[in-house]
């Protein structure tokens, strides 16, 4: 471990865990709220050609259009042709019959996917603010994005992916206040496993009952029936003849249809299409939407898709007979009593209370909430990990000419300058720990070992992306020259700069079993030039499975351990201690 450093001495057990808990909580408030700007509608631009356009004059010309199709429709129904089509094609599905009323398991699951889509929807909002920008390419090169959520990125001076970084008020982001990317994640991710789990249920009783022919369409001739009641309620009428109690109409049936079989199944793979470990490990993975801001792009569409749903819908329900509506929902009868009202009030008062006390333990037990995710998201994800699975290597015409850089520091000791001013040739770095035979290593003596290439994609944690060669020194070289002992499992990367406010250095972890893939680098660098001081001079990790905040920059150290739990906090790296980002961070 480096000098100078002290909470490593006092190695933190479980026991101290209340009181380290408070520390990082404190830590973390340094960051005021008045640090960053706060999401604001009136900074959503969205670019259409070279030109970004406010999203509320979008919003205007949406709403002008509306305007315009609800006349049009109106023509058109009161036209001979509109009766004509009406009459021809009624609104009304044509399905073998089913009971009335709503079974019990589509009760349950229904409530339950609305109070987790809550939490699903807040803590993805989150994390969007961590990167407030939406791109189409890979690349992620500033003024290509297509819809921003803050100004431009400027230009007249270095700007990292951190400083762009924004936060949401509690209202609308899960937890809210600050940008705390690793904290949304946690519920985000617990979340996204119970919404599939309860999405199987569902599924698992819909297939196996007579309900299914109410939901998924066997005859085409639902469209024609679907664009008839597309028209009257354009035309602002409700469709006659038909009553949710019984049968679904035919426009209704099919967006619910699509809303669980369409997006929902799009919210789940576009999310997974973000992760290095499954998209650096499979390239048709990584193809399957385009790249990973195509799937981020999408994924944030799906959720503006869950969200005007839920807005439709509740205004539907609340037309077309608000009472017996909730009675059905929620008791599985068509009465007009208001007990469908009272249990819908109850379950709107949970889920607002519910999202009120996450936010309270957010902050007052993130401990508690990144061991969780640990358990559920994290030891689930070493699953996933297979160190010689290969990893997706790109072409040279594919390399990013723009590389977001990201850290919150960049190191500025007296050691590490005067290193810089003396082009580092008396750096050495320093590799110990548990291994037979530490060394210290100049640059010269490193260039000189073996030397791999490799152009791969760099996912960073808060959203961004970008393709780069690297160049360095296979880990596992270094692995054979060192001679790790039996108990060694876990390398430690400590680097020169600091990595926050606090006087810790940055640092990571690394399993070994990680380090000996043959993309595993020591880079020293980039694009084919000497490794720029911005992205880690003089030496910095590739290990591409993994996101971009386990790339430690600047190393100065290497530390051969056990666990990477005898280290500082004991979470795996300077992120997972003061970020509580979790363990494989649930990539
Ligand atoms: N020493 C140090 N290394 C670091 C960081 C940091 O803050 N300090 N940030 C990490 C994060 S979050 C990312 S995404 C990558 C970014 O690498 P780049 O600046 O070369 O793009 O560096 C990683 N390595
Ligand atoms: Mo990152």
């Amino acid at each position: 471990m480096p000098d100078g450093d002290h909470s490593g001495e006092n190695k933190p057990t479980a026991d101290d865990d209340e009181s380290l808990q408070r520390e990082f909580v404190q830590e973390k408030l340094v960051e005021s709220k008045t640090d960053r700007p706060r999401m604001r509608i009136r900074e959503v631009h969205i670019r259409l050609g070279h030109r970004f356009f406010s999203v509320w004059l979008i919003l205007g010309v949406i709403l002008g259009l509306g305007v315009v199709v609800v006349v049009a429709a109106k023509l058109y129904v009161n036209s001979g042709a509109g009766q004509g089509f009406l009459a021809q094609f009624p609104c009304i599905p044509l399905a073998p019959p089913v009971p009335a009323g709503m079974p019990a398991f589509v009760r349950w699951t229904h409530l339950l996917s609305f109070f987790l889509l809550v939490v699903i929807v807040r803590s993805g909002l989150q994390i969007l603010a961590d990167h407030p920008r939406l791109y189409m390419k890979v690349h992620c090169t500033p003024g290509t994005e297509w819809l921003r959520f803050r100004g431009p990125v400027p230009s007249d001076r270095i700007w990292t992916a951190k400083e762009d970084a924004i936060t949401v008020s509690p209202l609308v982001g899960l937890p809210g206040g600050r940008h705390t990317i690793g904290v949304a994640r946690h519920w985000h991710f617990i979340f996204d496993i119970l919404f599939v789990v309860n999405g199987i249920v569902y599924a698992v009783f819909l297939f196996s009952t007579p309900w299914l022919h109410r939901l998924v369409p066997t005859d085409l001739s639902i469209v024609p029936a679907a664009a008839s009641c597309a028209v009257t309620y354009l035309s602002l009428h409700l469709p006659g003849g038909v009553s949710g109690f019984f049968r679904y109409d035919a426009l209704q049936q099919l967006t619910y249809f699509a809303v669980i079989f369409i997006l929902a199944p799009l919210a789940i793979l576009t999310g997974l299409a973000m992760s290095p470990a499954l998209d650096n490990r499979f390239r048709w993975f990584a193809r399957l939407f385009g790249n990973r801001q195509i799937a981020r792009s999408i994924h944030f569409l799906v959720m503006v898709g869950f969200v005007l749903f839920f807005i439709g819908h509740m205004a539907l329900i609340a037309l077309t007979g608000f009472t017996a509506n909730l009675n059905d929902i929620t008791l599985g009868n068509n009465n007009t009593n208001l007990d469908g009202v009272v249990i819908w009030l109850v379950v709107i008062a949970l889920v607002i209370a519910f999202n009120i006390w996450a936010i309270r333990f957010s902050w007052r037990h993130t401990r508690v909430l990144q061991r969780i995710a640990n358990v559920f998201v994290g030891r689930p994800m070493d699953l996933v990990f297979d160190n010689f699975a290969p990893r997706v290597e790109y072409k040279r015409d594919d390399i990013s000419i723009y590389f977001w850089p990201n850290h919150s520091r960049l190191p500025d000791s007296p050691e590490w300058r005067a290193l810089r001013d003396d082009d580092f040739r008396s750096y050495r770095l320093k590799v110990y720990g548990l291994v037979e035979n530490p060394v210290e290593l100049s640059l010269a003596q490193i260039t000189d070992l073996a030397k791999k290439s490799q152009i791969t994609l760099h996912h960073c944690i808060q959203g961004w992306s970008g393709i780069a060669e690297w160049s360095g020194l296979p880990f596992r070289d270094l692995i054979d020259l060192v001679r790790p002992m039996r108990e060694a499992e876990w390398v430690m990367f400590y680097s020169f700069a600091k990595g926050g406010k606090g006087g810790d250095p940055y640092y990571d972890s690394h399993s070994i079993k990680d380090l000996l893939h043959p993309q595993s680098l020591l880079a020293y660098e980039m694009n084919g030039e000497r490794l720029p001081i911005l992205h880690g001079r003089p030496l910095r990790l590739r290990v591409e499975n993994q996101l971009g905040f386990k790339q430690v920059k600047w190393i100065s150290e290497i530390e051969f351990v056990h666990h990477f739990s005898e280290r500082y906090a004991g979470q795996g790296g300077y992120s997972e201690d003061h970020e509580f980002f979790g363990y494989r961070d649930e990539i």
